[in-house]
């Protein structure tokens, strides 16, 4: 197998060690306090509390070592703590934590800008702002794309997901858990199919030649402002657009005046093998917006893109108090500068070339792993019931609370519930991959064994 020297240098074993029960009687204990605290709706994967992590584990209060696969969904991509973040964020909260940038400047948030110009796609001019989450990020980049063509319309994609405020809730496609009872939602939102090979077995050309042709009957091109598209719908199932679709959207879009939005929240900063998943085509999109694996951890969002269109809104149309805190930025300055030294893209490929073919011949052994699919260090496994492409979402349950309850934290996604997606930190040391396969594997086969 090939190895990787893990870019973590805390003392954190890096083994799996599963003491209790999980969650063990420090994290219920916990628990009751959070039930009796906290709004019951903000829910919870595993109900363990965590003590400290770094490299490829979670540490839990009853002294439980986990091995994440999660990376908190998508977040500690240079790894929990890692060494440059800590030591960034420890020198500039000492010097001052916020001055609100839109009241007085500070270098770290320009240098976090040029980092975000110089690394995403294409060679063109640009411009970068900074926000706290993905969500706001992506109502900006539709504040830009509305501001810059004067037009109203922004299409969405099935299974696609953008956010829980009200604008970003109207672009997430699904109902359940993140809209029900939370309506009326925003306007002028308009949803087409995207191509997802599994299950509709079309060419990326086809794919987008019926997006584009519903775009041009049902709204009109030139009503669009914006067309907004993760390169992989992340919380959709790592839904993997076949090749040509994307590009063939990019040209649509550019011929008619329309803003290409890549949601870069998920994919971006490594994770997929590449330092954005629209690298993967080479596509170059108007806008991109950023957050989760960019700081490390710490809050942060951004919307780069084309100087122009950057530039289009009035003088003061965008800002906030908070977006790109200096303790923030300092934090994605350290996490750009590990990915950069470490070469984590070369470890997210590592990543990929580990799980992917352990993950295929266990398909061909259980026969309800209906694809095995994603880039990089995001991968995943859709879950059918054998012979079929229905959706298994009982099972794909089953197999994550198995591997919680021996150590493995992973989580689930999909439209229809029905995927198991790893996300494992770039610093998940090989041995521990490897075990944590060997965990899931184990998982599997005897929750399928007849
Ligand atoms: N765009 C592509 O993946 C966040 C959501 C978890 P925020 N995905 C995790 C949950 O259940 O809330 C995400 C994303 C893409 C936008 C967002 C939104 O980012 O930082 O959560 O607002």
């Amino acid at each position: 197998m090939a190895t990787y020297s893990a870019p973590h240098a805390d003392d954190l074993p890096q083994e799996r060690r599963v003491l209790t029960a999980i969650p063990g009687p420090r994290s219920q204990e916990l628990q009751a306090r959070r039930a009796a605290a906290v709004s019951s709706a903000v829910s919870v994967t595993l109900p363990i509390f965590i003590e400290s992590a770094g490299g490829g584990v979670l540490l839990d209060v009853d002294g439980n070592s986990l091995i994440d696969l999660g990376s908190g969904i998508a977040v500690t991509t240079v790894g929990n703590a890692a060494p440059r973040v800590v030591a960034a964020v420890q020198e500039q909260v000492a010097r001052f934590t916020h001055t609100c940038f839109m009241v007085t400047g500070y270098e770290g948030y320009v240098e976090v800008c040029e980092a975000l110009n110089r690394l995403t796609p294409g060679a063109h001019e640009k411009r970068s702002a900074l926000f706290n989450s993905g969500a706001e990020a992506v109502e900006n980049a539709i504040k830009i794309s509305r501001a810059h063509t004067g037009r109203d319309a922004v299409v969405v994609f099935e299974h696609g997901y953008h956010g829980r405020t009200n604008l970003t809730m109207a672009m997430t496609a699904k109902n359940m858990p993140y809209k029900q009872s939370f309506g009326p939602f925003a306007p002028e939102i308009y949803r087409v199919p995207l191509s997802y090979p599994f299950r509709d077995g079309r060419s990326g050309e086809l794919a987008a030649a019926e997006a584009i042709l519903k775009i041009e009957k049902e709204i009109g091109a030139s009503n669009v402002a914006a067309i907004v598209i993760e390169p992989i719908a992340g919380e959709g199932g790592f839904i993997v657009p076949a090749e040509g679709f994307l590009p063939r959207l990019a040209d649509f879009a550019r011929d008619n005046g329309i803003v290409f939005v890549a949601d870069e929240i998920q994919t971006g900063f490594c994770r997929t093998g590449a330092w954005f998943g629209c690298d993967h085509e080479g596509v170059v999109p108007d806008l991109i917006t950023t957050a989760k694996g960019m700081a490390g951890g710490l809050p942060l969002a951004a919307v780069t893109g084309r100087a122009e269109i950057m530039n289009s809104v009035h003088a003061g149309g965008l800002g906030g108090t908070y977006g790109g805190n200096p303790v923030a930025c300092a934090a994605a300055l350290g996490a750009i500068a590990t990915m950069e030294e470490l070469d984590l893209i070369g470890a997210a490929r590592t990543i990929e070339s580990v799980m992917v073919p352990r993950l295929r011949a266990l398909a061909e052994r259980t026969g309800v792993i209906g694809e095995v699919r994603g880039r990089g260090a995001m991968i995943a496994v859709e879950i059918v019931k054998p012979g079929s492409t229905t959706p298994d979402a009982e099972l794909t349950s089953a197999v994550a609370k198995a591997c919680h309850a021996q150590g493995v934290v992973v989580l689930t996604a999909g439209t229809y519930g029905n995927v198991l997606r790893f996300l494992p930190p770039l610093s998940m040391p090989a041995h521990l991959l490897d075990e944590a396969l060997t965990v899931l594997e184990e998982q599997f086969l005897a929750l399928t064994a007849r």
